[in-house]
């Protein structure tokens, strides 16, 4: 795809974004052939010019890594895109729901590691290895695409949904913590909305990790040691409205994370 039309695109998703509204598919107005690689590269190019912006990486997001999640999006297969530090919101923060076009919760576990790990070939057993600690998260994802649909291309090019993230403070060494069974529970207002376990997340969220490893090293990219990385919504994702509480619990002692909106 040439240059030209590249940021085109690019300025047709950071406009949605920045009007808060929704745009249709790239696949339905621009490009009905775009493929995935071609959407990376579209991603790639949005990132850049956030970073051009003043913006800066916080760190990588999987997303679509479990079946909840798959299903609720009818694709088949993960994704990758980034974090930025304008979108982060303290634990206990406020977001405006007026600053999003539609936008959902998801629960997640976060990873830091200590060592860097170069694909290919990572396994989830190299990611423990190398992992310093995890974190409670919450992502929150707002398609910049109507009705929140799009194709696999068309959500990778808009960097994967990525709109905010919540990173719980409670952060926990791996020690002897099994991260298939840990479980999870997402509330708004005091109500059970989802629940769901580390297992539900590529049977194991460290598969994630080595995953994200993998595909990055494709690219001659790696995940710094100490950046904070998302494994994907361990649950399906829950649209939110102004005046709720949203808050995120995990078993084994990692903790909480919450959320208001107003
Ligand atoms: C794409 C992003 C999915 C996750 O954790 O699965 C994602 C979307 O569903 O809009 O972040
Ligand atoms: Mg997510």
């Amino acid at each position: 795809m040439e240059l030209e039309k590249i940021e085109k695109l690019v300025n047709h998703l950071l406009s949605a974004q920045d009007k808060h509204t929704e745009i249709n598919k790239l696949t339905e107005t621009h490009c009905p052939d775009l493929t995935i690689k071609e959407a990376y590269a579209i991603q790639k190019a949005l990132i850049e010019k956030r970073l051009a912006r003043g913006e800066a990486i916080a760190g990588p997001k999987m997303g679509l890594t479990s079946q909840a999640k798959l299903q609720q999006m009818a694709v088949d297969d993960p994704i990758y895109g980034y974090v930025l530090d304008s979108m982060l919101i303290e634990d206990g923060g406020t977001i405006a729901i007026n600053e999003y076009i539609h936008p959902k919760v998801e629960p997640e576990l976060g990873f830091v590691l200590k060592e860097e790990i170069k694909g290919p070939g990572v396994t989830k057993e190299d990611v423990l290895a190398a992992t310093d600690f995890i974190f409670p998260a919450i992502e929150i994802i707002d398609s910049r695409y109507r009705n929140f649909q799009f194709t696999l291309p068309d959500v990778i090019a808009d960097n994967a949904s990525a709109a905010g993230a919540v990173f719980g403070t409670s952060i926990k060494k791996l020690g002897t913590l099994d991260l298939e069974t840990i479980g999870v529970v997402l509330e708004i207002n005091g109500k059970v909305k989802e629940v769901g376990a580390g297992a539900a997340v590529l049977n194991h969220p460290a598969e994630a990790v080595a995953r994200l490893v993998n595909i990055l090293a494709e690219q001659g990219k790696s995940v710094k040691p100490g950046q904070p990385i998302l494994t994907g919504a361990m649950t399906a994702a829950v649209k939110i409205e102004a005046g709720d509480y949203v808050e995120v619990k995990f078993g084994e002692g990692v903790g909480v994370v919450r959320l208001f909106v107003s």
